[in-house]
């Protein structure tokens, strides 16, 4: 295999769910997996060829099923085994792929494995975790979690620390214990074996961690780093992973790689098929980050945005295959990060931002309700929130002065994971049609205006120009498999650029600003051919180019033409 082969997985558009907040089909409040089976129609029509599902296995929900503590049973709340089967099966009926979230850097407190773990020190599970004496009457090392406190904690049953690089419910997999890699590869194949059809793989870039665990930079907070990405063997265990499973199927796999680099993303997704298909990189939405810590936050710069996409555009192109994405359950909605959510500009924007994702080079994930246009929630205090990283923030944070109960509150509200959490928009009435019940998290009071039912009913919707670019893709190979160049690096208004195959050629123009821009065509791509060639799709029913246009807030097009030469 080659970087420039053709597969069907760098054709397809993925579509995430997020169960717990999709659709709920017994008016407990939850959405479950019959409520998922129940709109696979909606998601046929959309366009999109696979469903990535965030976990539905047996978890207390510490993080919402990324505390897992059954592999092979479903979530009580989401349904049943059969449930599960009728929902796989009702998929492939429809030409549907349901890819499922592997989450193996940890499992839940609660998995009998971690149980019989912390029992005793000679128990023969005591190795599937990382347990450490203290130092110093002390936690092992001064390692900070990623939802704040220690990364360590301390089990009285056996006078030592576990690991936990997320939740203190999170106990970290031991993956130097070969029983512990030969368990999560069996599980893996089960489901494999039940026709599943690929894996999003949490955090998998931090299995396997520095033996000496050293001290980290510490950070605002005050632990230090974990030294845990890239470590020591973690190519060596997905090289294992595809041996003895992802090679034996026809998948989709994407490995969920925060802090990867573009050179770091071509050994995770090598072009040679011995690792991934892809990762999820973390740049492009680290950009509005403060220094060294997530809820302190500035504007985006487009400049920089410009610089990180390009940069992965470019040195994946022909050697490793990217994913492209704005939204997922961690992420705020990007209408309210990177558009403009006020009534006037808030479709606009939303097709503006999809149209510069679209026409890249890579696989499109779009995330639920991102189709719709759906906006940050309108906090107003503590008690809406229900994210154990944003509300441990919100505690640690002030007390230990990093910031005030104000800025960070303001944070929260701009980047807190609960912002796409809220229920999925299905129509106007009472919880927007997601439930019968009380919804487990707040239904986000603009959904008499932005719902499923309404936009699906209008041509001119948010849904129904992301149903045009999800077909443009089908239809035009350059879009696919095109080279990437930017063009006008240095406008802080204006994302343009161009895709080429062959003689043919796109021109991507997208207005990021509420002002009218005026922008020269031929500047922008020598583009003399522009009187020949067709728009592909526009958000203001532009239909022709002369050779300067002004711009109209968040105006984007697309505009392919033949290269003479
Ligand atoms: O996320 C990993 C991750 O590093 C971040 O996206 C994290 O959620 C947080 O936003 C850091 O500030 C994955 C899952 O996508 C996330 O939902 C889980 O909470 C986490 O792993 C632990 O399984
Ligand atoms: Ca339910």
């Amino acid at each position: 295999m080659s970087g420039t082969d053709k597969k069907w997985w760098k054709e397809s558009v993925v579509y995430q769910v997020y169960p717990r907040s999709f659709n709920d089909s017994n008016g407990d409040g939850i959405g479950d997996l019959n409520g998922i089976t129940e709109k696979l129609p909606y998601l046929k029509e959309l366009g999109v060829d696979v469903i990535w599902l965030s976990p539905v296995y047996q978890s207390p929900n510490a993080d919402n099923g990324y505390d897992i503590s059954n592999y092979r049973e479903i979530m009580t709340e989401f349904g049943t085994m059969e449930d599960f089967d009728r929902m796989l099966e009702t998929a492939h009926e429809l030409g549907l792929k349901i890819m499922m979230d592997l989450v193996v850097n940890h499992s839940s407190d609660e998995h009998e494995w971690f149980r019989e773990s912390r029992s005793s020190k000679d128990n023969p599970y005591r190795d599937y975790y990382i347990w450490r004496e203290a130092k110093d009457g002390k936690e092992p090392n001064n390692w900070g979690s990623c939802f704040g406190g220690p990364a360590w904690e301390y089990d009285e049953q056996t006078d030592m620390y576990y690991l936990h690089l997320f939740a203190v419910k999170q106990p970290d997999l031991n993956w130097d214990n070969p029983r512990v890699r030969e368990e999560v590869f069996d599980m893996m194949t089960w489901w494999c074996e039940k026709g599943i059809d690929g894996f999003r793989m949490d955090v998998i870039n931090m299995i396997s961690k520095d033996p000496a665990l050293p001290d980290g930079r510490p950070g605002p907070g005050g632990y230090g780093d974990p030294s845990a990405h890239n470590g020591p063997h973690v190519h060596e265990y997905i090289q294992e992973m595809n041996r003895k499973v992802l090679s034996r199927y026809d998948l989709i796999t994407v490995g969920e790689c925060g802090g990867a680099t573009a050179e770091d993303a071509l050994d995770y997704a090598r072009a040679d098929g011995k690792e991934l298909n892809m990762i999820f990189q973390f740049e492009h939405v680290r950009l509005d980050d403060g220094e060294d810590i997530k809820w302190a936050h500035r504007k985006i710069d487009l400049t920089e945005l410009k610089q990180v996409m390009s940069k992965w555009q470019i040195l994946l192109h022909g050697k490793s295959w990217n994913s492209l994405y704005w939204c997922n359950h961690d992420q705020p909605r990007i209408v309210s990060r990177l558009g403009n959510d006020s009534p006037e500009y808030r479709e606009l924007s939303a097709k503006m931002i999809a149209t510069n994702l679209h026409m890249m080079q890579g696989t499109p994930y779009i995330y639920q309700g991102e189709e719709l246009g759906m906006t940050n929630y309108p906090f107003t205090s503590i008690d809406e929130f229900r994210d154990v990283e944003s509300l441990h923030a919100m505690q640690e944070l002030v007390e230990k002065k990093v910031l005030t109960e104000e800025e960070i509150f303001e944070s929260v509200c701009y980047k807190g994971r609960d912002n796409s959490r809220t229920p999925m928009q299905w129509d106007d009435s009472s919880e927007a049609g997601f439930t019968t019940g009380t919804p487990w998290i707040n239904v986000n009071p603009n959904y008499k205006e932005i719902n499923a039912k309404e936009q699906v009913g209008r041509e001119d919707s948010v849904f129904h120009y992301y149903q045009k670019l999800i077909r443009l893709r089908r239809e035009h190979e350059i879009i696919v498999y095109g080279s990437y160049r930017l063009l006008l690096p240095e406008s802080r208004d204006v994302y343009a650029y161009e895709r080429s195959l062959k003689d043919e050629v796109l021109l991507v123009v997208c207005n990021f600003t509420d002002r009218d821009i005026t922008f020269d065509v031929e500047d922008g791509s020598a583009l003399a051919e522009a009187g020949k060639g067709v728009m592909l799709i526009s958000n203001y029913g532009r239909e022709t180019l002369e050779k300067q246009i002004t711009l109209k807030p968040y105006e984007a097009f697309v505009w392919k033409y033949h290269r003479s030469v």
